[in-house]
């Protein structure tokens, strides 16, 4: 294949909810740009981009797919990615490493929530955004409706740059008012269109959508601005540049048509892309880790970040990477910035989904990819001479879905831990959690079906079978009142004994409280003078104080160690339900200590057992973990969603009005969460999103701490 320059390379990302079509669209373009002899369908499962088993399997993407397609004598790359939000990671990747991003809508259900989360994301990220509206041969395709919809947001910035002339079945034909042709297809097979002046009864409507496009075009332009003012009109060159212009700086959003699965549409889109939207050196220049630019240019020593890693059956890692800058030439030598390790890549590709084209070069901005590699994996930068550049500009969101795991055969534990690390690599929304305290492997996700996608790779590729069960949920224990307590550990049959006795009052921490002073228990007084303080930041969480305020050396200052131990092994499994516990002030007053038989030992146990004691009479309490949720959800679903999450104990805090939903903010315990994502999308039929985080620890109700603490005893018993 031809070696492609900086100034031939536009980067593409297809976006939208899933099911808009983005991997049919694929199938028209590789045909467009004759990679592909016969389009395949996604219901005959012989799709160019979904070709892995688990993707036909379900009907959808699951994985990002590069391809690539040569046309007007310019390369664009494009990266098909997964809609549901459970692979949000790999859409976010893509738009990370492209720089314009094509939005599909499913002309059947317009503008759906899984659309509306990745046309945030491009905002997040800056990229100029192109609709394309899909599916206009459904006969629920109502294109008025969309473009409605779409102007409550994008208001004039929305540029329709076509409409169509009989959308429904046997779609076929359209008008483009940037062109000013009317575009009939084969109604079965597209391919290319018959390009005709536009009819006299639509030429009012077209000229004066031809008209609001120029404005926009010559708007951010002062050059165009004014030959417009001058002439009245623009070439069809000059509002080229014009909406290029516009795309960049996200004022203009263009709305283009297609059926993807009649291949109707698609030529002309390509031709749009191919003369309009910018180049891989038109767009800011990345930073790297010290953030300095690193320009898209193919003079620049040679940097190249790598964002992929697919397993292909057959040839093992695929590894794909984007040019940051300089020129990438088959057998370069590089260094790893990450790993410090140096690589040769011998051999180069251009992807084309499951099959790729050898090729010698590849310049700034361009995609590539390779194999046999030592030891690179996604997420890391590979430099040439002369630079020592890092990337990690993609921010993943947090995990919302959460499973406990664990391998059918012990053994394989080991085997299945490196093996989803792996995976966490190259999807960083995975995120693997081996939880001493819960005793427990937890895998934290995006939502079930990336889950299942998880356990089919473990079982299918790394012969691990697996299975999910409920997490445990990390409770804590605290107490609300003051106690005493007290403690003599005494063994003296035989040998040398062991003494210690502790006396000591406990009570409920909080951050500021002033110094202890006098305590009554049973009618007598005790009165604190304290020697020593010692603050504990406990690792789950919480505090411990400890106070020596030891009178008279009835325990020397060398035992109090020991003490604390043992008070603390009382904290690491609190005697409720074995959960960490937390905030609790504990002032050592008295105690006797023996001349021989004392030694550290005995101070531990006689601390631990005296704390247990007091612990037990101070009104203890278990504190479960409560999650800010904010739920996006279609007015017309607000009233179901908030009424499932009042069933989950959940405290609604407050309801924003979006412009394409709504936003409900609740607070809710962790314990009920679990099925939540999945009781979601039944409820709304996958119309809503949401997003969890910690927010605090929380007193759990009376009849569910009761419940907790029955549980825990039949546990230990089973043990
Ligand atoms: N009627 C009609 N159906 C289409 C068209 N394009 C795609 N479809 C169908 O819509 C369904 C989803 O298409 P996909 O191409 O898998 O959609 P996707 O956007 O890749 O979906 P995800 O991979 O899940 O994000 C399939 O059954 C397609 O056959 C179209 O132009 N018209
Ligand atoms: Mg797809």
């Amino acid at each position: 294949m031809k070696n492609y320059t900086t100034k031939e390379i536009k980067n593409i990302a297809l976006l939208g909810n899933d099911g808009a079509g983005k991997t049919t669209l694929t199938e028209s373009i590789l045909f467009e740009s004759g990679q592909l002899q016969r389009r395949g369908r996604i219901s005959l499962k012989n799709t160019a981009s979904d070709y892995f088993p688990v993707e036909q399997e379900y009907g959808y993407s699951v994985f990002s797919t590069v391809f690539h397609a040569e046309y007007n004598n310019k390369k664009l790359n494009f990266i098909d990615c997964p809609g549901a939000d459970d692979f949000v990671g790999a859409a976010l990747t893509a738009l990370n490493v492209t720089d314009t991003t094509v939005v599909l809508l499913n002309g059947q259900y317009g503008l759906e929530v899984g659309t509306l989360n990745h046309l945030r994301y491009a905002e997040e990220l800056n990229k100029p955004v192109i609709f394309l509206l899909n599916q206009l041969d459904d006969e629920k395709c109502d294109y008025d409706a969309v473009v409605e919809k779409l102007r409550e947001t994008y208001g004039s910035k929305l540029i329709p740059i076509q409409y169509p002339l009989n959308q429904g079945e046997g779609f076929n034909s359209f008008i483009d008012v940037l062109t000013m042709k009317k575009y009939t297809y084969n109604a079965k097979e597209g391919g290319h269109a018959t390009i005709e002046d536009i009819p006299a009864d639509q030429l009012d409507k077209a000229t004066e959508m031809n008209r609001a496009l120029i404005e926009a075009a010559a708007e951010h332009d002062e050059a165009l601005m004014e030959k417009f003012f001058d002439q009245g009109e623009l070439t069809q060159d000059e509002m080229r540049e014009g909406i290029r212009k516009g795309l960049v700086t996200r004022s203009i959003f263009p709305l283009f048509l297609v059926c993807a699965r009649q291949n109707i549409g698609v030529d002309r889109m390509m031709e749009f892309l191919s003369n309009v939207v910018p180049f891989a050196n038109e767009m800011p220049a990345v930073c790297n880790n010290e953030g300095k630019e690193v320009p898209t240019d193919a003079s620049q020593p040679t940097s190249v970040f790598f964002f992929k890693t697919g397993m292909e059956p057959h040839i093992g890692e695929v590894q794909y990477f984007k040019v940051m800058s300089g020129t990438l030439k088959a057998g370069d030598e590089l260094v790893n910035a990450d790993r410090g390790s140096k690589e040769r890549l011998a051999q180069l590709y251009v992807s084309s989904g499951a099959n790729r084209q050898s090729v010698t070069e590849l310049q700034a901005g361009d995609i590539g990819c390779t194999v046999k590699l030592k030891d690179v994996h996604t997420g890391n930068t590979l430099n040439g001479k002369d630079c020592d550049n890092r990337f990690s500009f993609i921010k993943f969101p947090p995990a919302k879905y959460t499973r406990a795991i664990r391998p059918v055969n012990v053994s394989d534990t080991e085997k299945m831990v490196a093996a989803i690390n792996r995976m966490a690599e190259e999807d960083p929304t995975w995120v693997l959690e081996q939880s001493k305290e819960l005793r427990q492997i937890l895998v934290h996700s995006q939502g079930e079906f990336h889950l299942r996608t998880l356990k089919w790779r473990l079982e299918n590729l790394d012969k691990i079978p697996v299975e999910f069960y409920e997490q445990r949920i990390p409770y804590r224990e605290t107490i609300t009142k003051a106690a005493i307590g007290e403690y003599r550990h005494k063994k003296q049959s035989g040998g040398a004994g062991q003494f210690g006795e502790v006396h000591l009052i406990i009570e409920p921490y909080t951050e500021g409280m002033p110094a202890p002073t006098v305590y009554k228990f049973n009618g007598q007084e005790y009165r604190i003078n304290v020697k020593a303080t010692q603050e504990v930041d406990l690792e789950w969480g919480g505090k411990l104080v400890f106070i020596n305020s030891i009178v008279g050396g009835s325990i020397d200052a060398r035992f109090m160690p020991a003490i604390l131990k043992g008070i603390m092994q009382c904290m690491e499994r609190g005697p409720l339900t074995g959960s960490y516990a937390r905030d609790v002030r504990v002032i050592v007053f008295d105690g006797k200590m023996h001349p021989v038989d004392s030694n550290e030992m005995a101070f531990m146990l006689a601390g631990r057992n005296a704390f247990s004691l007091a612990f037990k009479q101070a009104g203890p309490k278990i504190l479960e973990p409560i999650y800010d949720v904010n739920v996006n959800v279609p007015a017309d679903g607000m009233g179901d969603v908030m009424s499932d999450l009042q069933g989950r104990r959940g405290m609604i805090m407050g309801m924003e009005s979006g412009k394409n939903f709504e936003t409900l903010k609740a607070k809710v315990p962790l314990k009920e969460l679990s099925n939540f994502s999945t009781a979601l999308s039944s409820l709304t039929g996958g119309r809503a999103g949401f997003s969890m985080t910690f927010s605090s620890y929380e007193l759990v109700p009376t009849d569910v701490q009761e419940k907790l603490i029955k549980e825990h005893e039949a546990e230990e018993t089973e043990d």
